[in-house]
């Protein structure tokens, strides 16, 4: 299983790379990474397993955060208490076929699993897109996403373009945001 022994830091080369694409059939190696990456949000989102394993709860991780340069993340946004999850996917060469002009940010900012600080500050991020994506089977999938899991999603397609949050918190002033742009609660 995965832990945060695994997931490399700020200032690793990796973190700054373009991931590769990636073709089907997926390897073992990478279908074996995929059902790993899932399988770590559960973890981190599981109280009593992440106390356990000392695991930083996340709603995304992308394959470059465990050192694999390709173009591949799971995202798990769960639901309310006892309901199906929001958006549960393991997400193989992901693109935004479009987005909104309308901007949205997270009121609280954001975090990464690997960034071990605390970058305050909104990053603004389309608040709706059209998402393409291949799942571990390769067949194509077409949805539109909005608020949080498009925040989410935007944030994760990043790690496999080597960007950062913060690269789009505003140095000068980090609550300064673009007119009209919705804060998310
Ligand atoms: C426990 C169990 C407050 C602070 C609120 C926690 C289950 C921040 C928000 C979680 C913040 C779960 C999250 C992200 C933020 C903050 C990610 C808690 C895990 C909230 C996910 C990728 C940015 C995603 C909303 C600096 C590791 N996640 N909170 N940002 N949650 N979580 N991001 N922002 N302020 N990061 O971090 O997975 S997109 Cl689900
Ligand atoms: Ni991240």
């Amino acid at each position: 299983m995965i832990t945060m022994d695994n997931i490399i830091r700020e200032g690793h080369p990796t973190l700054r790379k373009r991931a590769e694409k990636l073709t089907f059939p997926l390897s073992e190696e990478n279908q074996k990474l995929a059902h790993d990456l899932m399988e770590f949000l559960e973890n981190s989102q599981d109280e009593k397993i992440a106390e356990k394993y000392h695991l930083r709860a996340g709603v995304g991780l992308a394959a470059p955060q465990v050192d694999r340069s390709i173009r591949m993340t799971a995202v798990l946004v769960p639901g309310a208490e006892g309901e199906d999850p929001i958006f549960k996917h393991v997400l193989v060469n992901p693109t935004i076929v479009s987005e909104s002009v309308q901007k949205a940010a997270l009121a609280e900012g954001e975090g990464c699993l690997s960034v071990d600080r605390d970058v305050p500050g909104y990053v603004p991020r389309a608040d709706r897109i059209k998402l393409r994506w291949f799942d571990l089977d390769g067949n194509e999938h077409v949805q539109r996403l909005k608020d949080y899991p498009a925040i989410v999603v935007q944030h994760e397609i990043d790690h496999l373009n080597g960007i950062l949050f913060f690269d789009h918190v505003n140095k000068d002033n980090p609550f300064s945001v673009p007119e009209g742009t919705l804060i998310l609660e």
